[in-house]
């Protein structure tokens, strides 16, 4: 099987999920850090025209937007597979795929995970309280909307581990690290404990932020 190489940043939530659907496949990859000053300068703005991670190479073939890496190797590697076979369970991970990109990154996690943990660990920041405390209306419908669907379910899309929670995990551990999760996670139990099983399958213990980060180092 010829290499995967996963262009990205230790504490990128997308790069994680793409980081740990390889590990769910126990696929060999290569880590190749992206330095996050030079996401819009060449060579990487070749490999990713909006400047971002992740990017997936393989064989020569490049690939970025994370839902679209994490299809393709899930076509790729078949087994264990991570869609479900179903058509009504495999449009709800569809979904929750969707909430992950358009309502729980885009206005949520990319100001509240942003300001709290990634900014200041990356970058030294100072959290903008006037910018988390606008985010919370939304940040509570979000994580309201995600227990729902989680339910009483052990996985988004049923019994399975699926692609939506490899999406969903490293955004809501990074939203679990920030003083707002209490707040958000007072009426949903549910993703309290599912959060706590998914980070301690051995593809979320090896995709840590430190581990990541020592992937890069040894690059
Ligand atoms: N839609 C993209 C989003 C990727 C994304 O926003 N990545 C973040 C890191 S988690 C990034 O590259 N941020 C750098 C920036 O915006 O300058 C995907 O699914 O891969």
């Amino acid at each position: 099987m010829s290499e995967f190489v996963v262009y990205s940043i230790p504490g990128s939530p997308f790069g994680r999920a793409v980081l740990a659907t390889l590990e769910e496949k126990r696929a060999s990859y290569r880590f190749s850090p992206v330095e996050p000053s030079t996401l819009r300068s060449e060579p990487h703005i070749l490999r990713h025209p909006f400047g971002r991670v992740p990017v997936l190479e393989h064989d020569g073939f490049m690939l970025y937007e994370s839902q679209a890496i994490l299809r393709y190797l899930d076509r790729t590697l078949p087994s264990p597979p991570l869609t479900p076979a179903d058509p009504k369970a495999a449009a709800q991970m569809d979904q929750a795929m969707n909430v992950n990109d358009w309502y729980l990154f885009q206005g949520v996690n990319n100001v509240i995970g942003w300001h709290r943990v990634v900014g200041p660990r990356v970058m030294g920041l100072t959290p903008d309280e006037s910018a988390i405390a606008a985010a919370m209306p939304k940040a509570h419908a979000v994580c309201n909307e995600l227990g729902r669907l989680l339910g009483a379910q052990p996985h988004f899309a049923g019994e399975a581990v699926t692609l939506a929670d490899l999406l969903l995990t490293p955004q809501l551990d990074i939203l679990a690290q920030t003083q707002e999760w209490t707040a958000l996670s007072a009426s949903n139990r549910n993703l309290v404990g599912w959060l706590e099983r998914m980070s301690a399958r051995p593809s979320f213990k090896a995709t840590t932020w430190d581990r990541v980060a020592d992937l890069a180092k040894a690059a």
